[in-house]
């Protein structure tokens, strides 16, 4: 009987957690909206093409601790796995990236606990992301809980290298073929090339919508 209860309680604390950190992702999704649309408002262009978020598998958490060398309790949950609630962002534009990162950090209750630039510092993979680990509080009816989410911002050239190197990955089990590592360096490069010149075009279109409104405004 004093397992059971005890069962129950852990199934409750889970059912909980579950809540703050799906509370979480809501909360940063509608930021992310807002920030989205009021850029729309002042600049006329969207710096976000869309948002995937997701609650990390209870698998996904346990296969997390066993990597780190922890038994699969709740509390090491929360402890040692930063990214149960996770957000990934994806940009047209590298400095879209960083723009969305700075008005986000720049939200009072929004901490900043990390960040791990692999634009500026790809992996030797050739992963290329922006990571933002921060917590956020969440108001429930008798506390309030300081919440972690991670938080990926990419292009969307960046997030297509990243999933087909994810999804062969996962068919290699961690250990691709030379071949093909080589193949996804050398995309990743051209992923970085593509990148800039897009965002180079981009600036010219900008800077040419500019001068039009200028000499709109003369007329
Ligand atoms: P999933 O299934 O995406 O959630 P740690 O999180 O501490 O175990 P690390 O490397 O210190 O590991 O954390 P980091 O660098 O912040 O990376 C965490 C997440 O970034 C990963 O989550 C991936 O989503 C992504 N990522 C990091 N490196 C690569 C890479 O080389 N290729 C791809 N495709 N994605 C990467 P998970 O938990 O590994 O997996």
């Amino acid at each position: 009987m004093e397992v059971y209860a005890e069962e129950v309680n852990q199934v409750e604390t889970w059912n909980e957690l579950t809540l703050v950190y799906n509370s979480a992702l809501k909360e940063i999704n509608t930021r992310l909206e807002i920030l989205n649309d009021e850029f729309q408002h002042v600049h006329q262009y969207n710096p976000i093409e869309h948002i995937k978020s997701r609650l990390k598998t209870p698998e996904s958490i346990v296969k997390k601790l066993k990597k780190y060398g922890q038994e699969s309790t709740i509390e090491n949950m929360v402890e040692y796995v930063n990214d149960i609630a996770g957000i990934r962002i994806i940009c047209s534009f590298t400095n879209d990236i960083y723009r969305i990162a700075e008005m986000l950090s720049s939200q009072s209750d929004i901490k900043v606990i990390e960040v791990k630039d692999y634009i500026k510092n790809p992996k030797a993979s050739g992963y290329k992301s922006y990571h933002m680990l921060v917590t956020i509080p969440i108001f429930l009816s008798d506390r309030i809980v300081d919440t972690m989410v991670e938080i990926q911002i990419r292009t969307v050239a960046m997030d297509f290298w990243a999933s087909l190197e994810h999804k062969i990955n996962y068919k290699f089990e961690g250990n691709i073929p030379e071949n093909l590592q080589n193949e996804l360096i050398e995309c990743a490069h051209m992923v970085s090339s593509l990148d800039d010149r897009m965002l180079s075009i981009n600036e010219e279109v900008r800077k040419f919508e500019a001068a039009e409104a200028e000499v709109e405004e003369v007329k």
